[in-house]
């Protein structure tokens, strides 16, 4: 009886050992540390967490920072991506909890080519059969440790967000201040990060050539929105009558943008105030 009590005291000082120590066992260096030890992925969408607290920086990591420029380059984790398909991809370690980095490249140790590497993932246009090497590092934009919990997903660049816009074919004019008041509506959809829009306007007004620009931020959240965006003359004051006008318009997402492009000849009517 005494001697079964010892034991399993025993027992549970030494698994209290093992769980103090348990922590850095199971953060041992990572088997994908380096180039020769990548990780296949074998198939997207692919999801992986891992724990990056004991791996190292080698000369294959400052050769692939060479074109790139990351504060550092600690931590970093290897993995290898050969997609069947042509199309551009992104490899976004962003929720990892550290200040992860992404790059990714193509070649081997002394022939390294980056083609997309920065803070938190990196997109890529990829061609089918070709491998990719995708490196998570610690970049450091936190501050201090090496790695910690590493989170990267690797899927399919998602497509642009949608983007619609439209102009209206007659602005009012300020007659007391000169500046033509532009308006239309504009949809951007919600997985865009930003949209805005910029416009300049022409207008012969006697032997000068008045010309203007504008440009607003507009929310993009998938409803169509009016906007107004007021364009004051930098040379002179607006005028009724026709005027040109150029509207440019981008919605950006996480990898690409959509663009708007449109020329047109708008009237410009007085309005009084
Ligand atoms: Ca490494």
């Amino acid at each position: 009886m005494k001697v079964s009590q010892r034991l399993s005291m025993v027992a549970v000082a030494a698994l209290a050992i093992v769980m103090v120590t348990g922590g850095p066992a199971q953060a041992a260096t990572p088997s994908n540390d380096t180039f020769g030890g990548a990780e296949p992925i074998a198939g997207l969408p692919f999801a992986t967490t891992l724990d990056t607290s004991d791996a190292t920086t080698d000369a294959d990591d400052a050769e692939l920072n060479a074109t790139c420029g990351a504060p550092a380059m600690d931590a970093s984790v290897w993995y290898t991506f050969t997609p069947t398909t042509d199309g551009a991809y992104l490899a976004d370690a962003s929720a990892s909890d550290y200040g992860a980095g992404v790059f990714v490249a193509t070649g081997a140790p002394g022939s390294f080519e980056v083609l997309a590497c920065g803070p938190g993932g990196g997109a890529w246009e990829a061609l089918a059969g070709v491998t990719y090497s995708i490196i998570v590092i610690d970049d450091q934009a936190d501050g201090g440790g090496n790695g910690g919990l590493m989170s990267l997903t690797v899927d399919v660049a998602p497509p642009p967000p949608a983007l619609e816009v439209t102009v209206d074919s007659t602005a009012r004019f300020d007659s007391k201040t000169g500046s033509a008041i532009l308006s239309g509506t504009m949809m951007c959809g919600e997985d865009a990060e930003f949209g805005f829009l910029d416009a300049q306007l022409t207008q012969r007004v006697g032997r000068l050539l008045i010309r203007g620009y504008g440009a607003i931020e507009v929310e993009c959240d998938g409803t169509v929105r009016p906007w107004t965006m007021e364009v004051l003359g930098d040379n002179g004051l607006f005028k009724g009558g026709k005027s040109a006008t150029v509207t440019f318009a981008a919605a950006c997402g996480m990898v690409f943008c959509s663009e708007y492009f449109d020329e047109s000849t708008i009237q410009l009517k007085g309005s009084k105030r």
